[in-house]
């Protein structure tokens, strides 16, 4: 009978032991699932504290008011560039994550700039400008001085204006594909 008590005593304990191991190895297969989704890209555990992960990028809004160039330096301090986006979807969220750090629309410096040559717009992180969602008659270029895109002028959701990369403004950095 005492063989008996200890297989009663042992099983419950091995059944627990087995649930933690299944949990496990349930986590580890999740995890590896995720990896392999996310292949070739930043996981959101990838990102720096106080970083928000979003399609495969770190952005931070830098609340620090600098000038365009100041501004792509600080970024690149932090192994990044001022941000680029590629989608509407980039672009919205980029514009959420100004609007849930200051509770407005804030004007904020991207990576945009035509500084090499006047109506070439190139991102400073290398990737193309394809897209974009310039305002009627923007960008004009107003008294030669508009090399540097500025998102939500007057808290406006169309790129209506740029304005001169010497303008100290807030800035949202974001971390490599
Ligand atoms: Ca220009």
């Amino acid at each position: 009978s005492s063989a008996a008590t200890q297989t009663l005593l042992l099983h419950p304990l091995l059944l627990w032991t087995s649930d933690i191991y299944h949990l496990n190895l349930g986590i580890s297969i999740l995890y590896l699932k995720c990896s392999i989704l996310f292949e070739g890209t930043n996981t959101p555990l990838d990102c720096p504290a106080g970083w928000t992960w979003y399609n495969g990028r770190c952005f931070v809004f830098v609340k620090d008011l600098k000038r365009w160039i100041m501004a792509e330096n600080t970024c690149l301090s932090m192994d990044g560039n001022l941000a680029s986006m590629h989608s509407m979807d980039q672009y919205n969220f980029i514009r959420e994550l100004i609007y849930n750090e200051t509770g407005k629309h804030t004007s904020t410096w991207v990576g945009a700039h035509d500084s090499a040559q006047e109506g070439v717009w190139m991102w400073s992180d290398g990737s193309k400008f394809v897209f974009k969602v310039w305002g009627e008659n923007e960008p004009n270029n107003i008294r030669g001085m508009e090399h540097c895109l500025q998102i939500n002028h007057n808290g406006i959701y169309y790129w209506r204006y740029t304005t001169s990369c010497a303008k100290k403004l807030p800035f949202i950095c974001a971390r490599p594909l």
